[in-house]
């Protein structure tokens, strides 16, 4: 069989599942707006369906989804450079999520770290959506021929399925029609920590708000959390080798150099020897200096909920384009019969 060459194409998604918070700007966000000018087609989805495979308040749902869509665009994301979507108004996401979950393994589910830290103990009282979740991802980035996914590093688990389900598809059929997509995990900020733990990644779900820095913090108390964040004692090293002790610490000098566009080693250079009374403040100021434009833009976006909806819509027009056309040619390849003209 002759290898199918793809054109390159972008996709990613973050749940509307609650406050956008700094590990999702710059282990996601930024970086998508930040190559939003290489000339690849992008597709970003607020993926509502995967938000509810947890209890979700119908209300706050819909408006955490707009509020993500504000977040993207103020984030510098260009709804006419790249497709944003909201994942339920394209149903190709859900309806290839069917095939996948007859070719997935039950055992494969079983393995997903995320899984594992979500259901908890209690897994027999856990959706079934929730077990199924790398499922929907893969179609989610499958049903547009995604080539590359730009996550945080937890999401390189969910991506390796994603490459297997291709991969077994392929096989199963005797085809060469997935790609076996690529994750980009890049950059000083792709597991951005807890402010309270630094063995703990920053998540919507900690049930502890002074973990994370939200994206609609105010100034002060952006200040606030950067200042209590859990350090040690010891001023900054003069070298990066000997931040790898000193989660805390690096998860500080990493979140500078991200916000800084900045190497970690530029950080470390301009701060050795600094105590983190004197790096905090300066923490402090560039955060604030970065997010609060952000913040601005995103109430008021969300003053203009029309404008929202009618991004998302127009957003879903441009994508099923891509996805019916690849929906019917997997029916097709699975042996499904298609309606005719009456
Ligand atoms: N702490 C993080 N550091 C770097 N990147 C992160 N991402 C999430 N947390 C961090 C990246 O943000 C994108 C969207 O994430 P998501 O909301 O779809 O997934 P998530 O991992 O479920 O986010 P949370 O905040 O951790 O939510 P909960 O607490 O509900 O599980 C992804 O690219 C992700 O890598």
């Amino acid at each position: 069989m002759t290898e199918t060459t793809f054109t390159p194409r972008v996709f990613s998604g973050i749940q509307p599942s609650g406050n956008l918070h700094l590990g999702n700007y710059l282990g996601a966000l930024k970086r998508f707006a930040a190559a939003q000018n290489e000339g690849i087609e992008s597709i970003y989805c607020m993926v509502d369906l995967h938000a509810i495979t947890v209890w979700q308040d119908p209300a706050d749902l819909r408006r955490a989804t707009r509020e993500l869509c504000a977040g993207f665009i103020a984030s510098g994301l260009d709804p006419e450079k790249s497709i944003l979507i909201n994942q339920s108004q394209v149903p190709e996401h859900a309806q290839l999520a069917w095939i996948f979950n007859c070719v997935a393994r039950m055992g494969w589910m079983q393995r997903m770290t995320q899984w594992k830290d979500k259901a908890g103990k209690n897994a027999q009282n856990a959706s079934l959506g929730l077990f199924a979740y790398p499922s929907l991802m893969a179609a989610d980035i499958l049903i547009y021929h995604a080539t590359h996914v730009p996550v945080g590093e937890d999401q390189k688990q969910h991506l390796e399925l994603t490459r297997d389900i291709a991969a077994k598809f392929n096989h199963d059929y005797g085809v060469d029609f997935f790609p076996l997509t690529e994750p980009v995990i890049e950059g000083a900020a792709t597991r951005v920590m807890s402010l309270r733990d630094g063995s703990k990644k920053m998540s919507k779900s900690d049930p502890s708000d002074a973990s994370r820095i939200n994206m609609t913090d105010d100034a002060d108390t952006i200040a606030k959390k950067i200042r209590k964040a859990k350090t040690d004692p010891e001023p900054l090293p003069d070298n990066t080798d000997e931040l790898d002790e000193r989660p805390e610490a690096r998860n500080l000098v990493n979140i500078y150099a991200a916000l800084a566009d900045m190497p970690v080693e530029q950080v470390i250079a301009d701060h050795a020897g600094q105590n983190f009374a004197t790096f905090k403040p300066s923490l402090a100021d560039l955060a604030v200096a970065k997010l609060a434009p952000i913040a601005e833009e995103m109430s008021r976006l969300m003053g203009e909920q029309d404008e929202i909806d009618r991004i998302l819509t127009r957003g879903a027009e441009r994508a099923r384009a891509i996805t019916a056309p690849i929906l019917r040619q997997t029916y097709d390849i699975v042996g499904l019969v298609p309606p005719v003209e009456l």
